[in-house]
C-alpha cells in the first residue's frame, strides 16, 4: 500500500495519502447512461456520457488494489415521492418525468432497473452507496458521516454530468474542508462544451474548489 501519491494535475500536482482518500462515482446509473431513462427522457444523446465507463473502470481497480475508500452514489427518489419536489418534477417538458414509467422502469425511482449503476461498475460488499434526493451527494445523505467516521480528507470524484451532479457534489465537498481531485476524462456531459469549461471552472484561480487531471496520469501514480 503506497503511503503518499502524487498525480499531475491542474493546476498544480495533487498529494494525497490513500488511506484518507475516497474514491466517488456519481450516478453512473442506467438511467443517465443508457437508452430508455431519465438523461434521454429529458432530450439527450447518451452516447456522449458512455465515454466515462472505461476511464472509471481503470481508476477504481487502482482504487480498490490500493484498498481505498469507494463510495457510490445514485439519484433518486422514494416510490411515493415524498421526497421529490415539484420544483424538481415539474422542471421543463422531458417526455417522461421523474417516477413516470419508462422503458426501465419508473424514471428516477429507487428499486427500478434504470435507478441501478451500471453494470460495468457494479459495487462490491464494502463499498457504500448514497442514495441521494438531490445534485450534490451531500445534500440530505449521510455522505459526511461515512467520511468522517473513516478520517477522509480528500475525494477522488468521477461520473455523471460533470456540470450537475458532479460539479454540485464538488462544491459541496470543498465547503466543507475536502480536496476534490477530478480526472477529466473519468466525468461526461451531454454539453461538451458544459463538460470543458466546468473542468476549467474547477481548478481556475489556483484550484478554487478542484484540481483536474485524467484517469491515465492517476493510475499511473497509484501502481
Ligand atoms: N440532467 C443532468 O445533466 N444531470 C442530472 O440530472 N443528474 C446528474 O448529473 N447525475
Amino acid at each position: 500500500t503506497l503511503q503518499t501519491v502524487t498525480v499531475p494535475a491542474t493546476p498544480e500536482a495533487f498529494v494525497f495519502d490513500p488511506a484518507r482518500t475516497a474514491l466517488m462515482l456519481i450516478d453512473m446509473q442506467r438511467d443517465f447512461i443508457e437508452e430508455g431513462g431519465f438523461g434521454q427522457s429529458l432530450g439527450n444523446d447518451v452516447r456522449l456520457l458512455k465515454v466515462a465507463i472505461a476511464p472509471c473502470q481503470a481508476v477504481l481497480a487502482a482504487a480498490r488494489a490500493q484498498g481505498m475508500l469507494v463510495i457510490h452514489t445514485r439519484e433518486g427518489h422514494r416510490p411515493d415521492m415524498s421526497d421529490a419536489f415539484p420544483a424538481k418534477v415539474d422542471r421543463g417538458a422531458p417526455k417522461l418525468r421523474i417516477g413516470d414509467q419508462g422503458p426501465m422502469g419508473r424514471i428516477l425511482i429507487r428499486g427500478e432497473p434504470g435507478h441501478e449503476i451500471i453494470p460495468a461498475l457494479s459495487p462490491i460488499a464494502g463499498e457504500p452507496i448514497i442514495d441521494k434526493p438531490g445534485k450534490g451527494a451531500f445534500y440530505a445523505t449521510d455522505l459526511e458521516l461515512l467520511l468522517r467516521k473513516r478520517n477522509i480528507e480528500a475525494l477522488i470524484v468521477c461520473g455523471v454530468t460533470t456540470e450537475v451532479c458532479v460539479h454540485t457534489t464538488v462544491r459541496e465537498a470543498n465547503d466543507r474542508g475536502f480536496r476534490c481531485l477530478i480526472p477529466g476524462d473519468c466525468c461526461a456531459s451531454y454539453h461538451p462544451e458544459f463538460h470543458a469549461v466546468s473542468l476549467r471552472m474547477f481548478a481556475a484561480q489556483g484550484a478554487i474548489f478542484g484540481w483536474v487531471t485524467d484517469s491515465q496520469p492517476l493510475v499511473n501514480a497509484l501502481q
